[in-house]
């Protein structure tokens, strides 16, 4: 198995049971002369990616999930300040929170995990976030998409609120928003206008490339 092959299945194990852990093979691999990008793309986003597969057709569950994106961490703990010398851009930057009201934020740090893993830069603004808040760390962060979880239906509608303060505010227009979480429905986000939805982690990658794309 090449190291790249091997730093794949790392994260993909989670890191559990393999001769060699993911941050040991990054290092393995940059000594080898192997690209930054490669790396990243190849190995890391690799292995995140059929992590995130499987999890969408429910072979796998939360908490492989927890542990591959754990393994992806560490691994990007030993890329992260070479990616900031090399010239590969983020796929895009998303701000992504749960919104006013709600404190919960497990599904969020899916969502933002499997977005790392695909190469977006992700701010992750926490829970209980309010729709001016959102505002400016989307303006701070110059991002492309903001994303808002919620797992109350009574909370549903503070992603109302954030999008019509996005809408009324000098980045509305530029901004793309995306929406999910439990209660959280295609129809719902259709009915306050959100431009996406996605029923999970994996799902939400494919659908913040394509309102990106749009
Ligand atoms: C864990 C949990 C908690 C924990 C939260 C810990 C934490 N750090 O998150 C604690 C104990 C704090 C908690 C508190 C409460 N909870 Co609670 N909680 C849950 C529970 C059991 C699991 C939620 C979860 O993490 N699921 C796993 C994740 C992976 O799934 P997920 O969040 O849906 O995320 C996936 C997708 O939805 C999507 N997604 C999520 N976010 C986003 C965002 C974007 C942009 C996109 C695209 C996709 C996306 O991708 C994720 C990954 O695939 C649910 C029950 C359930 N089955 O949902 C109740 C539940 C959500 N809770 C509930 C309630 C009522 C409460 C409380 C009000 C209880 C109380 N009386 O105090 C409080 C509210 C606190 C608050 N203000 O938020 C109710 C909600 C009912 C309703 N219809 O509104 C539920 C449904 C339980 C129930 N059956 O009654 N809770």
């Amino acid at each position: 198995m090449s190291t790249l092959e091997e730093l794949a299945t790392a994260i993909i194990k989670g890191n559990i049971g393999v001769p060699a852990k993911s941050d040991e093979l990054v290092q393995r691999a940059l000594d080898e002369g192997i690209p930054v990008k490669e790396i990243l793309e190849d190995g890391m986003i690799g292995g995140m990616g059929v992590i995130g597969e499987r999890f969408k057709k429910c072979e796998v569950y939360v908490p492989e999930v927890l542990i591959a994106a754990r393994a992806m961490k560490a691994a990007m703990a030993v890329l992260k300040p070479l990616l900031a010398e090399s010239d590969i851009e983020p796929v895009g930057t998303v701000v992504i929170g749960t919104v006013k009201g709600d404190l919960h934020d497990i599904g969020k740090n899916l969502v933002a995990m499997m977005l790392e893993g695909a190469g977006f830069n992700v701010v992750d603004v926490g829970i209980d976030v309010a729709p001016e808040k959102f505002i400016e760390e989307a303006k701070k962060a110059g991002a492309h998409v903001v994303g808002m979880s919620a797992l109350l239906t009574t909370t549903m509608p503070a992603m109302k609120t954030t999008i019509e303060a996005i809408k009324a505010s000098d980045i509305g227009g530029k901004i793309k928003t995306i929406i999910g979480g439990a209660p959280v429905t295609q129809a719902y986000a259709n009915e306050i206008s959100a431009d996406g939805f996605a029923p999970d982690a994996a799902s939400a990658v494919d659908k913040v490339k394509e309102l990106i794309a749009a």
